[in-house]
């Protein structure tokens, strides 16, 4: 009961804080986004990635206490429902490492398993199991890790023939037993040397033979007959996300291409997960968009994803505008703009001191632009309304798909104003919005919204 008033609150809460574009959560840190399709709603369980406490010796590091689970029917409106797991509340786990990486959900008879990889007690990564009966929890901690794992990046496949398949960092592959927390009996077993020493792996390597630097974080799924085994790998200096098709869930493999090239900025994880949700398939990601100066604090990201009539995926481009409609009456920032013009414009940060604040269009030459697609007008507008930072002075216009609809004179000043124009001609329905530079000068814009 407790919970579900929470729950609701939380609806409330994020509900008025909603908005489209990438990335989603846009308070706090979160990376190695795992969804899963439950019903009408996507839930994302991504890691949580926290600036290092004081009990943290490494500064330059991942720190991941403990695990949050998000949802939305929409992928617009995102619900945080609250912590699910804390790295004290592991049995077997070290209470201090900050261990708490990448994880991934499924659903099975009603019941949701949470698989986690978290340092042991005795060192060491491992991968553990939380049993729920609702996607968002309270999960149960099964007292001991999975036997037969060692490794990061858990990701549990529900193939055709019956059977789930765990997959984990540095492409192993292995079934699962029914009750989803050992690995089946009937599980090939590899001997592998390592120096002079023998060790028995259980599973497959299922990326045997194709490119895999530094692999991790495997998201397996399956699609017309096909399974993809999709993960990140160094292909030169950073992580693309490449991908890998077989008829068989354990392999072998044939490696088909990249689903994502290397973050631009050098970020140097990416990590993923792929889903279909209401017709659309969609590629989850993370990039360190609120921490352009370390790496290790990400955000979590979505952008549509195509594939190829052989079945093959079509390369994805990182976007701004991420996915989803936006309301015409809601705060729409262009910084996170569908398209720019090739001059005369930049992004920026708000605010240096604090970057979770966001970013603001800079406007400087005459005849610049940023797009903004897919807004949805219930009414035509009849005004529309421009969060100016200063320094700022100019005109702008403000463009319906190519007709211009309002011209917004933004006097000089020196704090931040709400610059107001008339529309006119403007019409309702979905259409992509345009911000023009129409004079001389420089215009820094937050935000716009129509009235
Ligand atoms: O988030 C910690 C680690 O970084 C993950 O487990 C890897 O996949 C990489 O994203």
């Amino acid at each position: 009961m407790k919970k579900s008033l929470l729950t609701l609150a939380l609806f409330a809460l994020v509900g008025n804080m909603a908005v489209a574009q990438n990335p989603l959560i846009k308070d706090h840190f979160n990376a190695d986004p795992s969804a899963l399709v439950v019903g009408d709603r996507v839930y994302v369980f991504p890691s949580h990635d926290i600036p290092a406490p004081w009990d943290y010796a490494r500064k330059d590091w991942f720190c991941m206490a403990d695990y949050h689970v998000y949802s939305s029917d929409n992928l617009i409106d995102w619900v945080d429902h609250g912590m699910i797991l804390d790295q004290k509340d592991v049995p077997w786990g070290n209470p201090t490492a900050y261990s708490m990486w990448a994880p991934c959900c499924i659903e099975k008879d009603g019941k949701y398993y949470f698989y986690f990889p978290n340092a042991s007690k005795t060192g060491g990564f491992t991968v553990g199991v939380a049993i729920a009966d609702h996607p968002e929890g309270p999960y149960e901690v099964m007292p001991e890790p999975i036997e037969g794992i060692g490794g990061i990046d858990p990701c549990v496949l529900k193939a055709s023939d019956g059977n789930h398949y765990i997959f984990w960092g540095a492409g192993r592959c292995a079934k699962l037993a029914d009750n989803m927390i050992e690995l089946a009996e009937d599980n090939p077993v590899e001997t592998m040397k390592w120096g002079n020493r023998e060790m028995k792996n259980i599973g497959v390597n299922c990326l045997s033979g194709l490119p895999s630097r530094q692999a991790e974080g495997p998201f397996a799924f399956e699609r017309n007959g096909y399974y993809y085994l999709t993960y990140p790998y160094v292909r030169e200096d950073t992580e693309v996300l490449g991908y890998a098709m077989s008829k068989n869930p354990m392999g072998p493999y044939e490696y088909k291409g990249l689903i994502m090239e290397e973050h631009e900025n050098g970020c140097w994880t990416n990590h993923h997960s792929i889903i279909e949700f209401k017709g659309q398939w969609y590629l989850f990601y993370h990039h360190n968009d609120y921490s352009p100066d370390f790496d290790k604090n990400r955000s979590m990201r979505v952008d549509s994803l195509f594939f190829n009539e052989d079945g093959t995926i079509a390369l994805v481009k990182p976007t701004e505008r991420g996915v989803g409609i936006t309301n015409s009456k809601s705060e729409i920032h262009i910084d996170r703009y569908s398209e720019l013009s090739a001059s005369g414009d930049s992004i920026a940060y708000l605010d240096l001191g604090n970057y979770f604040k966001g970013w603001k269009t800079v406007f400087y030459e005459k005849g610049a632009w940023a797009q903004y697609n897919t807004v949805q007008f219930d009414k035509a507008p009849k005004s529309v309304k421009v969060q100016i930072v200063p320094p700022s002075a100019g005109t702008l216009e403000i463009l319906q798909d190519d007709k211009v609809i309002a011209t917004v004179n933004v006097p000089k000043d020196r704090q931040v104003i709400t610059a107001t124009a008339k529309v006119t001609g403007a019409s309702k329905g979905l259409h992509h919005i345009k911000v023009r530079m129409a004079s001389e000068g420089k215009v820094q814009v937050d935000w716009l919204t129509f009235e």
